[in-house]
């Protein structure tokens, strides 16, 4: 078990980085964006996961920190990335019962001067459950910084129809457990399938994540789908590498 102190002096030491995942149009096979994931760089160990220490940070309230760390440092990096190149900053739920919330993220883009619609910020659908009229209240208030707002990992949560009735996202991101049975499983394939029509009628834009092979990126691309993100494109990388990647595009 990860302890607090060790997660805070790590934090102090400036042993968390960020890796970069690009997200590329169907269409065009550009890349239009990259997802901030963030690692510990540990100096025994080695990169330790996320699922190994978000959680105890969320326990901790050091998520706090944390992801203004990573706000920070994720437009900080974005601004140097060729306009309009974007980048998506996951948060967590208890992000949002932090008053200064808004405050931070608008000091973010204030710092680098990133323009707001080049952050995406993404939510899983536990900052939308039940009784929190505060943080729907919040995400409108995200989205007069000008930012976009994405769900991530949708159709895992019970009720993920509903929570769009809840809030106008810009971006549905389809979780990869049902882009990974894609051809195989006909329920997948039907979920998928839908999303994407939903997403069109809804005008969300939609992104397949956790694309690993080229069938099921043809699959995605027959069906209309708009964005995708996975190992058949890219690994999540260090800053240089996103760097490298957008300067080798046409
Ligand atoms: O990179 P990896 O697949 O291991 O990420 C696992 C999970 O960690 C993802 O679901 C993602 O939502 C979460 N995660 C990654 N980076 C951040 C971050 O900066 N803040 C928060 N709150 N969660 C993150
Ligand atoms: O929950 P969230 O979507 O934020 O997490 C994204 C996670 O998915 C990252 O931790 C990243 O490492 C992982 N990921 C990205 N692409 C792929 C992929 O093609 N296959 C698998 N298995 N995982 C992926
Ligand atoms: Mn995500
Ligand atoms: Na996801």
């Amino acid at each position: 078990r990860r302890r607090e102190t060790d997660l805070h002096e790590a934090f102090a030491r400036g042993e968390l980085t960020l890796a970069y995942q690009p997200v590329l149009g169907v269409r065009s096979r550009e890349i239009l964006g990259f997802e901030a994931l963030l690692r510990w760089q540990h100096s025994v160990e080695g990169a330790i996961p996320p699922s190994d220490f978000v959680p105890l940070a969320e326990e901790t309230g050091l998520i706090v920190p944390i992801g203004a760390w990573v706000l920070r440092q994720a437009c900080a990096e974005a601004s140097l990335w060729a306009d309009p190149i974007r980048v998506a900053v996951n948060l967590s739920p208890v992000q949002f019962r932090d008053p200064g919330l808004v405050a931070t993220v608008r000091e973010a883009l204030a710092l680098s001067g990133l323009a707001p619609q080049r952050l995406e910020l993404e939510v899983t659908e536990s900052v939308l459950l039940a009784a929190s009229e505060a943080n729907v209240a919040t995400l409108h208030a995200l989205r007069q910084l000008g930012v976009r707002i994405a769900m991530d990992d949708f159709g895992t949560g019970y009720c993920s129809l509903s929570y769009l009735q809840r809030f106008p996202f810009d971006t549905i991101k389809i979780d990869r457990s049902f882009v990974n049975r894609l051809g195989d499983d006909p329920h997948s394939t039907a979920i998928v399938r839908a999303v994407i029509g939903l997403g069109a009628s809804l005008g969300i834009v939609t992104v397949a994540e956790g694309v690993e092979t080229e069938a099921q990126f043809a699959h995605l691309r027959a069906e209309g789908c708009g964005e995708v993100q996975g190992y058949l494109f890219g690994r999540p990388a260090p800053a240089a590498e996103a760097r490298r990647l957008i300067r080798r595009e046409p």
